[in-house]
């Protein structure tokens, strides 16, 4: 996982941390507001925007203050059709995600309607914690989603309980780590949730000192991981950040609040959200479409599945592919040895099985993404193949 996908968590968690020292220098000032704009039109144009997705666009979208009636009733139905559609399918995470997008920037008593959603979380972070207690601390999904339920719980007067969540988040869960690296995302995550706790503590007592003793040693891991050229908030990497590294909606919306000095903790602070100067104004017009590679030119890749056995195989695919299609090639010319099947997540398609053999979270099995060996830093949909890579999945323990 390279720094530039953590960029947007890193962003969000310093911005809420440490906001005298670098508001000035996350924020974009408002004569920039125009730079902007490429990640605007990322979130709102993209078609991929879809589904669950769209929970992350609209919370962006409603933090940073954007005033398009318009376009706002469009990502809301998109966010409410897919909750129709999913009903009890939703991981605890994404139920997490809709309430936050949904409720975001609302006075309270306009947000009765949706009081039965966090009590609906209340219990899929119960299921959570259930499959913690029988499946040796694995919870269903990832800390990362838990992270997403406590911050909404505490935001939206969810209830939980402050011990069990002292307890669940000591930086030392093994649930931080895939394969012993400390995942970067999950710690953002866990430090915006723990803040929020922290926030709703009253007195001054064992409880607080726990909190803020996690807190600062996640924060010092994150720290820890970023690297020479990580930085987020100045001028260069945010820069380079508009220029590449967000062109997925989700990731888009993502970073924007973190540039406009917002973070998911201020979902709740109608007057922070509102709207005024200061607030992005945009022009959202299509964006011209980027030419595809249109290309006539092959490339050939050598494709591995690694279980206890090898099974590889030369594959050839126009300049420009993506994994996905190199594992279909592959499925198309040996389907026993490469069949697959993969779901939609809001980073794009992810694999659970691979000839029939598939993921399990109870025992932390899942399949890996490498090209010469080493993990790849984006899923299967986006990571662009290049001539004589060697790919491979292999059946692999986080
Ligand atoms: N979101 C989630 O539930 C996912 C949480 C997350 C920490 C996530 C990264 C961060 C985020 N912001 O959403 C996460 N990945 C997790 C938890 C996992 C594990 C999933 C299983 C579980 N317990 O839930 C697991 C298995 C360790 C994992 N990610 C695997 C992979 C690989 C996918 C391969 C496949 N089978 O398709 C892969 C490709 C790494 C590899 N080389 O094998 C991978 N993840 C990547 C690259 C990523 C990043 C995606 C970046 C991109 N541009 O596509 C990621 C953003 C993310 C999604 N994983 Co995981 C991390 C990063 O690089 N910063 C909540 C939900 C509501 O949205």
């Amino acid at each position: 996982m390279r720094e530039s996908h953590q960029l947007p968590l890193v962003g969000l968690l310093l911005f809420s941390l440490i906001p005298s020292q670098l508001c000035t220098i996350c924020e974009v000032s408002k004569e920039n507001h125009s730079r902007l704009n490429p990640l605007l039109n990322t979130m709102i144009h993209s078609k991929y925007a879809r589904g669950i997705q769209a929970a992350n666009v609209l919370l962006s979208l409603k933090l940073v203050g954007i005033q398009d009636q318009n376009l706002e009733q469009q990502v809301l139905q998109e966010v409410s059709d897919s909750v129709e559609k999913k009903r009890s399918d939703l991981t605890s995470g994404e139920l997490a995600l809709v309430i936050l997008a949904l409720r975001a920037c609302q006075n309270s008593h306009e947000s009765v309607i949706y009081l039965h959603l966090v009590s609906q979380l209340e219990e899929k972070f119960q299921e959570e914690i259930e499959n913690m207690g029988v499946h040796d601390g694995n919870p269903l999904t990832n800390y990362y989603q838990l992270s997403l339920d406590v911050l909404t719980l505490c935001l939206f007067n969810g209830s939980y309980s402050i011990t069990e969540v002292k307890n669940y988040f000591t930086p030392a869960n093994k649930n931080f780590y895939f394969g012993g690296q400390f995942s970067v995302d999950t710690g953002a995550m866990a430090v915006l949730a723990l803040t929020c706790v922290k926030r709703s503590i009253q007195n001054n007592g064992e409880d607080l000192q726990e909190i803020n003793h996690h807190i600062e040693s996640l924060v010092k891991k994150i720290l820890s991981e970023k690297k020479r050229n990580g930085l987020i908030g100045n001028t260069y990497s945010t820069g380079e950040a508009m220029q590449g590294a967000f062109h997925m909606p989700i990731a888009a919306a993502q970073i924007l609040p973190a540039l406009m000095g917002k973070t998911y903790l201020d979902v709740n602070n109608v007057s922070s959200c509102a709207s005024g100067p200061g607030h992005l104004n945009i022009s959202t017009h299509e964006p011209i479409p980027v030419e595809p590679t249109i290309s006539s030119t092959w490339i050939s890749v050598n494709y591995t599945v690694q279980i206890n056995e090898t099974f590889s195989i030369q594959v050839s695919v126009p300049k420009g592919s993506v994994f996905l299609d190199v594992m279909e090639e592959a499925q198309k010319m040996n389907p026993t040895a490469f069949r697959f099947k993969y779901v939609e997540s809001s980073w794009g398609p992810y694999i659970i099985s691979v000839q029939g053999l598939e993921e399990n979270h109870n025992d932390r099995t899942y399949w890996q993404l490498l090209s010469e060996g080493k993990p790849v830093s984006q899923g299967v949909g986006s990571y662009v193949v290049h001539n004589g890579e060697n790919l491979e999945v292999r059946w692999s323990k986080y």
